[in-house]
Order: structure tokens, then C-alpha cells, then sequence
């Protein structure tokens, strides 16, 4: 089975899941969709609190090994059991998903694009480019409201580790993008275009 594996990444809060979710509805044939989020590290040998100070928008803040693993395999029409993340209490679930192989794999990530190993399995790379205040308002609302977060914590994890490790790590990866899209999940021209391409190669 031909597969075209689509990289979407972006800073957090930008619309990546949201295009994301745009491509799953518009593609013939859903594709399957691999969360680098879903890839944390598990970490229960801390407690909560200190799990809270964990640097999460670091590339070693996740099992970068497993993944790729798991995209090899769907790449060679393997299904895997994906595992599961649990924002609310910073640690992996003990549920996995199982996700099964497409012609069209989409994969999505904030720093997905920073790791090599990653970005060599990609065929089409997106990055979700969106302005930092714009992000910032969806990742409180987002936070509080669907990851069970107080509005001090989202601050202190802002700018403790967020906004630096964005410009330090997510930023530059940009340049590692094939297409750069401005307000992803509502650019509707931009849309079209990845769809078209999709729809080219796979259609
Ligand atoms: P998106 N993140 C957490 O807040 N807790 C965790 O246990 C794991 C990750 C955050 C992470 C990153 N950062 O900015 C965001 N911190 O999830 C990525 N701090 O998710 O792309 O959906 O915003
Ligand atoms: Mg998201």
C-alpha cells in the first residue's frame, strides 16, 4: 500500500488539532492519525506536584524511540496500539488506541519537526504558524476548561517553560516545513490545497 505520511506542527494553541480534525473530515477514506502528545513519557515515579515542574515542551520530554517505531509500522501497514495521555494528571493512561493503517497518515506535534528521525518519515510537512497572543488566549481557555488547570498554573507554565522553549525549539523548526500556514485549521485555501495534493498522490 502506497502511504503519504502529512507532519502537522506548530506552536501550542495555534490550530493544529484543529486542522488536524479538518483534514480527518474532508479526506476520502479517513486516514490515521498519530498524537506525538499521546508519546510523554510516562512518569510515575513522580508525584503530581512534581510533575508539574517537568519540562514538557522539550524533545526528550517524550519517547521519541517508541514513536518512531509506531509510525515505521503504520508506514509498513502494521497497526499499533497507541498509548494514551492524561493531561489532567501530567501522565501517561493506562489505555492505549489501537490505530490502524491508512494510505494517508497524518501525524501531529508541537516539536515533531525538531526531531530528525521524525521529519525523515514525513512527507508533506505543515506548519501551523499562528501569532503568540492568539495562542496564548486558546491555551488558557484550553487549559482551564478541558485540562482541569488553574489560571496561575497555566501562567507559571507559560512563562516558565512554554514561551522560552517555543522560540528556542518550536520556532526554528519552522524552517523544517514544506508549507507554512497561516491560521491552519481556517484557511480554507490552504485547505484545499493540501487536500488536492492528498487527493493526488492517494485520491
Ligand atoms: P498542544 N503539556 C502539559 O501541560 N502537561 C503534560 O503533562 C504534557 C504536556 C503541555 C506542554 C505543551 N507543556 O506546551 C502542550 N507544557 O501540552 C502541547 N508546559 O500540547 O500542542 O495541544 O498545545
Ligand atoms: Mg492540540
Amino acid at each position: 500500500m502506497e502511504t503519504l505520511i502529512v507532519g502537522v506542527a506548530g506552536g501550542t494553541g495555534s490550530g493544529k488539532t484543529t486542522l488536524t480534525q479538518a483534514l480527518l473530515d474532508k479526506c476520502v477514506g479517513p486516514p490515521s492519525v498519530l498524537f506525538h502528545d499521546n508519546y510523554y513519557k510516562r512518569r510515575d515515579e513522580l508525584t503530581y506536584e512534581e510533575r508539574e515542574q517537568v519540562n514538557y515542551d522539550d524533545l526528550d520530554a517524550f519517547d521519541n524511540d517508541l514513536f518512531v517505531e509506531h509510525l515505521s509500522a503504520l508506514r509498513s501497514s502494521r497497526s499499533v496500539e497507541s498509548p494514551v495521555y492524561d493531561f489532567s494528571i501530567h501522565n501517561r493512561s493506562d489505555r492505549t488506541t489501537l490505530v490502524e493503517p491508512s494510505p494517508v497518515i497524518i501525524v501531529e506535534g508541537i516539536l515533531i519537526f525538531a526531531e530528525p528521525r521524525i521529519c525523515e518519515l514525513l512527507d508533506i510537512k505543515l506548519f501551523v504558524d499562528t501569532d503568540a497572543d492568539v495562542r496564548l488566549l486558546r491555551r488558557i481557555k484550553r487549559d482551564v476548561v478541558e485540562r482541569g488547570r488553574t489560571l496561575q498554573s497555566v501562567e507559571d507554565q507559560y512563562l516558565g517553560t512554554v514561551k522560552p522553549m517555543h522560540e528556542l525549539y518550536v520556532e526554528p523548526s519552522k524552517r523544517n516545513a514544506d508549507i507554512i500556514i497561516p491560521d491552519g485549521g481556517h484557511n480554507i485555501v490552504a485547505m484545499d490545497m493540501v487536500l488536492n495534493r492528498i487527493q493526488r498522490d492517494v485520491g
